[in-house]
């Protein structure tokens, strides 16, 4: 079977998939890619039918080689997929073909996919996120700056009285958001449906006091029939968002707690993305995970901070940024392999969480502007005066950070945002 087609011009209607590889025969591999991500297999078959060949093959069309390592030479292989080798509205079956297999074959060194191009056809098929950030924008009222989020901490271990507490004296303090942690769901000391009521009348107390929208994000990730549980007591109680763990639920959990139509905002946290994302010879790029992440259809998407505690350069975060919220994406060649339109697909809200305090937020609202959630955990509930003055100094940093006043300015009239940059040097 030969998918060496180099030079060939992809039909607007294909997906495309651009990986790079490592391997001692680059055409070999790139043909064998092709080949075990669609029809083929390790030797020729005398089951293949002809029109089978013509139909389904994929193409590879261009291989640019970008450096060795030994006896090995490493490259930038593109593939055009014709859109009949997938089952419309089924990432799971997608991507069990053109990033299953693969990543397996004894005979790559290296194999990670950087990028797909998904064609209208492709995308027409999947829901795409319901709100948008305008919508979200809308939801809380907060027009122009970054929301201010936290997460309650101690990741887990406060009883659902003590975390709705801490909850409460976020949003006293000036938080829009307030989350669950990745790992916290429904453990014996703080009971899903027991934290999401009490917190609840405590979100409401707060909005009296403050006149201000306050967001809870329960997280209900759980096996499929008991989120799907957990996203009903949500609705009911007309909580506006829920937040899921993308990555360890799956992407046909996610495809269909979005498809069910639940009326709530979808947070996607991505713990254990970087198992698959971080080395840069294996695995998916993060943002190709991005992009699918926005055509299954959450609302918002972690995708990094640059400064704070977690990995990810500038460049890399921008081109995730730029992938869920433009409408059109130019490519650069360097993170962003293909020009994508997103053909009217509602747009994703970027979350930029981890590490986050008060002195690094000016830099983050000038790598991503003010269409950015900006989470704190540590960096509000490790204020030396606690969570309300914690929350007091984030919501303060990003104020000044989004009218361009700078900090140490807006800490003359803001003591715990004074404290907080003393104390965070
Ligand atoms: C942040 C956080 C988030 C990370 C996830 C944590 O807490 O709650 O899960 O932001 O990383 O548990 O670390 P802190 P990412 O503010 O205390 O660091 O957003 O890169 O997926
Ligand atoms: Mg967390």
């Amino acid at each position: 079977m030969d998918y060496l087609e180099i030079g060939y011009v992809p039909k607007d209607n294909e997906l495309l998939s651009c990986m790079v590889v490592k391997a001692e025969n680059l055409e070999k591999a790139a043909n064998d890619i092709a080949g075990e991500s669609s029809i083929g297999t390790w030797t020729e078959l005398k089951t293949m039918k002809s029109e089978v060949y013509e139909k389904l093959r994929p193409r590879v069309y261009e291989i640019k080689e970008i450096g060795s390592e030994g006896n090995n030479k490493i490259g930038l292989v593109k593939i055009a997929y014709p859109l009949d080798d997938f089952e419309p509205n089924n990432m799971p079956g997608t991507l069990a073909g053109i990033a299953g297999n693969i990543f397996g074959m004894k005979s790559l060194k290296g194999l990670r996919i950087l990028d797909f191009r998904f064609p209208k056809e492709f995308i027409d098929c999947y829901s795409g996120p319901k709100y948008g950030i305008d919508g979200i924008r809308n939801l809380l009222n907060v027009k122009e700056r970054p929301l201010v989020g936290t997460i309650v901490k101690p990741k887990v271990g406060l009883n659902s009285e003590e975390h709705a507490k801490v909850a409460y004296n976020s949003w006293a303090g000036g938080c829009d958001i307030v989350k669950d942690d990745e790992n916290l769901v429904s453990q014996n000391f703080n009971k899903f449906e027991d934290r999401l009521y009490k917190v609840l009348e405590y979100r409401d107390k707060a909005e009296s006091e403050t006149g201000e929208k306050k967001i809870y994000m329960p997280n209900i990730t759980a096996s499929y029939r008991e989120m799907v549980r957990r996203a009903e007591l949500v609705e009911d109680a007309k909580c506006e968002y829920a937040m899921i763990d993308v990555v360890v639920l799956g992407f046909s959990a996610v495809q269909q707690i979005r498809e069910e139509g639940f009326d709530f905002v979808i947070h996607a946290h991505r713990a254990m993305h970087a198992a698959i994302t971080r080395s840069k010879e294996w695995g998916i790029s993060m943002l190709a995970l991005a992009k699918i992440y926005r055509l299954l259809g959450v609302d918002q998407l972690h995708i990094g901070t640059v400064v704070g505690k977690m990995e990810g350069v500038k460049e890399e975060v921008c081109s995730i940024r730029d992938e869920i919220v433009l409408e059109d994406v130019e490519k650069d060649d360097k993170y962003k392999f293909f020009d994508q339109k997103w053909y009217g697909l509602n747009n994703v809200f970027p979350v930029s969480s981890g590490g986050v305090y008060p002195k690094l937020v000016p830099e983050i609202v000038n790598i991503f502007g003010n269409d950015v959630i900006i989470q704190a955990g540590g960096g509000i509930h490790g204020h030396p005066d606690g969570t309300v003055a914690g929350a007091r100094a984030m919501r303060a940093s990003i104020e000044a950070a989004a009218e361009g006043i700078p900090l140490n300015e807006k800490a003359e009239e803001v003591p715990e945002l004074k404290k907080a940059l003393e104390y965070w040097k």
